[in-house]
């Protein structure tokens, strides 16, 4: 990491906006201190002003009793009301919600009346299924707008989404239907992905399957779409299809009022144990800041803007910015269900070309997949609509950022770069694009109204020019309320480490620049970033040691060009599966054996089949001297070893 941290140190490009930037900019410099003289005040009236409340609220924040907050407790708001019928009521339903573009190459366009009018078709459906408030509903579909329709129709009831990926395994499926007790789950029969169907439902059908003794699946209700026309076995009085359950359903829902704190939805993140968490988030603090950074950070002019999250709604990205913020800031957006690189490698900037996208909001590694294939292909796309570029997900090197804005922006459009994570809720740390000098690889500043800092391991500001753990030293509006059912593992997770102070901890570490900027410098526990996708080393270990020829595993997150991290496993095998095996076949097999346990992205680049692993006296397994081998590093000090000698057998054998 120290080289990374030179490497950034030395970063000394700047750029200001332009002065047309600045001047036709939603927001200027004094919001800063608008935020800043009274940030409870200031939230208070970002609520008010950008959404719509049945129930006006007195109270904006009550924080007696940490860390369990209430943002605009008093107050009642109907989420999906302020996404879709408000818009409409105000004469605004003939503007586009979605452009939606299917991998196939299918299109269709929804506007905002189509919208309103298909959540409350599928708001009858759920009601008629049993669904109403607090229930959870699991959605396991792909990137279509009947994904969005759910996640809207589901919030309209006051009842909890759980959006699964849909690249994660049944196994992973299964393991989050139950741990959120889930009555209904949306699904489709499958969804396009590199030119090829892939299924969806045979896992539903198999993750509700096979219960074990004396295990009742929650799940009553299975509504697929149709969607590749694949065969799919079907569980009659269990599954339904959407095609004949929607359309027939009245188009008549009159959104009901729900408290603020209402629970809206919960999304399984990898933390540093081997069992995913249920990050919860409720309603009026979320949709407040999601809306908030939105039109600010994003520097939305919703009448003219169309806007392009690439994210999948698997990701809290694709909750907060391809679904609830811009829905609730009247913006146009595109919707696409594949992969960038199908048919060819231009399919995305073809899309922003046909669709005229203003405000681009992609992932550090698909900046670096694109920079490999060369400028000359995004250069023979008219790409001069686009006047905003965002990143998220990861830290973006300076190298990505310049070619961001070089090839993709012309040289001229401001980027900025996002840094927050699923407990978030919605961006904390970027820069104002209308406002801030940017430099290359830095998030720098927190969002009006957030309060960050970078701190020591006793929770002390560090000052400038040095490095620390961040923290968020207040309450935010969209903050997660908690870890489902596991009141105890969110005040551990994320409040012990500082509980004297008070502070979030984020578990990233971070930088202060000579001007105070924060660099984010990437996860300081035993949480991977691969291709911006969270994963737990403890999780993949326990896929791996499931396996019947594995004794023991351990993984660790090397670095990769491409995908920022990539997941690296230590293998040790049972000695009667060498006898009939060869090494590199068990490795291949264990490498696929990962894919069908948790899903894909978790599959390691490599597995290394070796004798031992590195432990303390204690019987820790030190990753740190892993990772020195991963990445073909001199390894480190190994003092702390019960037998030093263990690196060099393991370091002869992976090379
Ligand atoms: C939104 C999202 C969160 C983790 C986070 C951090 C990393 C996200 C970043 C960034 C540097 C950025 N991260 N954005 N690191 N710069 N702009 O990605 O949520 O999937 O929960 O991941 O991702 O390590 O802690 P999530």
């Amino acid at each position: 990491m120290s080289q990374q941290i030179d490497h950034l140190l030395n970063e000394d490009r700047r750029f200001a906006p332009s002065p047309e930037f600045a001047k036709n900019a939603i927001v200027g410099p004094e919001i800063y201190d608008d935020a800043n003289s009274d940030r409870v005040r200031f939230w208070g009236e970002q609520a008010r002003d950008l959404l719509h409340w049945h129930k006006p609220f007195s109270d904006v924040l009550d924080w007696s009793n940490p860390p369990f907050a209430k943002w605009f407790g008093d107050g009642e708001l109907n989420v999906a009301y302020n996404c879709l019928d408000r818009h409409v009521e105000a004469g605004r339903g003939d503007r586009v919600a979605y452009h939606f573009e299917g991998e196939p190459g299918d299109t269709r366009t929804i506007t905002y009346a189509q919208l309103t009018d298909e959540v409350k078709r599928l708001a009858n459906v759920l009601t008629e299924l049993g669904v109403g408030q607090g229930d959870r509903v699991a959605v396991y579909l792909p990137m279509i707008p009947e994904a969005i329709a759910s996640l809207l129709a589901i919030a309209r009831l006051g009842a909890v989404h759980s959006v699964v990926f849909g690249g994660f395994s049944a196994d992973s499926l299964r393991a989050r239907i139950d741990d959120a007790g889930a009555k209904v789950v949306i699904t489709a029969d499958g969804g396009y992905r590199k030119g090829r169907p892939s299924a969806l439902k045979v896992n539903v059908d198999e993750a509700l399957s096979d219960r074990g003794e004396g295990v009742q699946a929650t799940v009553e209700k299975v509504l697929v779409v149709r969607r590749t026309e694949q065969d799919v076995e079907w569980t009659d009085g269990r599954d339904l299809w959407w095609h004949d359950a929607v359309p027939a359903a009245s188009a008549d829902h009159e959104a009901q009022p729900f408290p603020s704190e209402n629970p809206l939805f919960i999304l399984y993140t990898s933390g540093t144990t081997g069992r995913p968490k249920g990050i919860l988030h409720t309603s009026g603090g979320y949709l407040t800041q999601a809306a908030f950074t939105h039109k600010t950070v994003f520097d939305l002019h919703a009448e003219t803007d169309v806007f392009w999250c690439t994210a999948d709604i698997g990701w809290v990205t694709g909750h907060t910015y391809a679904t609830y913020a811009p829905l609730a800031n009247g913006a146009t957006q595109v919707l696409y269900e594949g992969t960038p690189e199908f048919p060819e490698p231009g399919r995305w900037w073809d899309l922003i070309e046909k669709y005229g996208v203003t405000i681009f909001y992609t992932a550090p590694t698909a900046v670096r997949s694109f920079m490999k294939q060369g400028r000359e292909i995004p250069q023979k796309r008219d790409l001069s609509s686009i006047r905003l570029l965002g990143s998220v997900g990861e830290p973006i090197n300076p190298e990505a950022w310049m070619w961001f804005r070089d090839v993709i922006g012309a040289g001229a459009t401001p980027v900025v770069d996002t840094w927050w994570q699923t407990e978030t809720g919605a961006i904390m740390i970027s820069a104002l694009p209308g406002v801030t000098e940017t430099k290359p690889g830095s998030a720098q500043v927190p969002v009006p109204g957030v309060a960050i800092d970078v701190v020591d391991e006793k929770g002390d500001h560090v000052g400038n020019d040095a490095g620390g753990l961040l923290v968020a030293t207040e309450p935010w509006p969209a903050m997660l309320r908690g870890i489902w059912g596991d009141p105890d593992r969110f005040v551990d997770t994320y409040w012990r480490m500082f509980s004297d102070k008070g502070y979030y901890f984020a578990g990233d570490g971070a930088r202060r620049d000579a001007d105070g900027d924060v660099w984010l410098l990437g996860r300081v526990d035993d949480v991977m970033n691969v291709s911006g996708h969270r994963l737990s080393t403890a999780e993949i270990e326990s896929a791996l040691v499931a396996h019947e020829a594995t004794a023991e595993a351990a993984v660790v997150g090397g670095s990769d060009e491409t995908t920022g991290q990539a997941v690296v496993a230590f293998v040790i095998l049972k000695e009667s599966f060498l006898k009939t095996n060869t090494a590199e076949g068990l490795a291949e097999e264990l490498r696929a054996w990962v894919g069908t346990q948790i899903g894909a992205i978790a599959r390691p680049r490599d597995v290394y089949i070796v004798d031992e692993l590195p432990k303390t006296r204690s019987g820790k397994i030190m990753r740190r001297l892993l990772r020195d081998v991963a990445e073909g590093r001199e390894v480190g000090d190994t003092q702390t070893l019960a037998d030093t000698s263990v690196m060099s057998v393991i370091t002869k054998q992976v090379r």
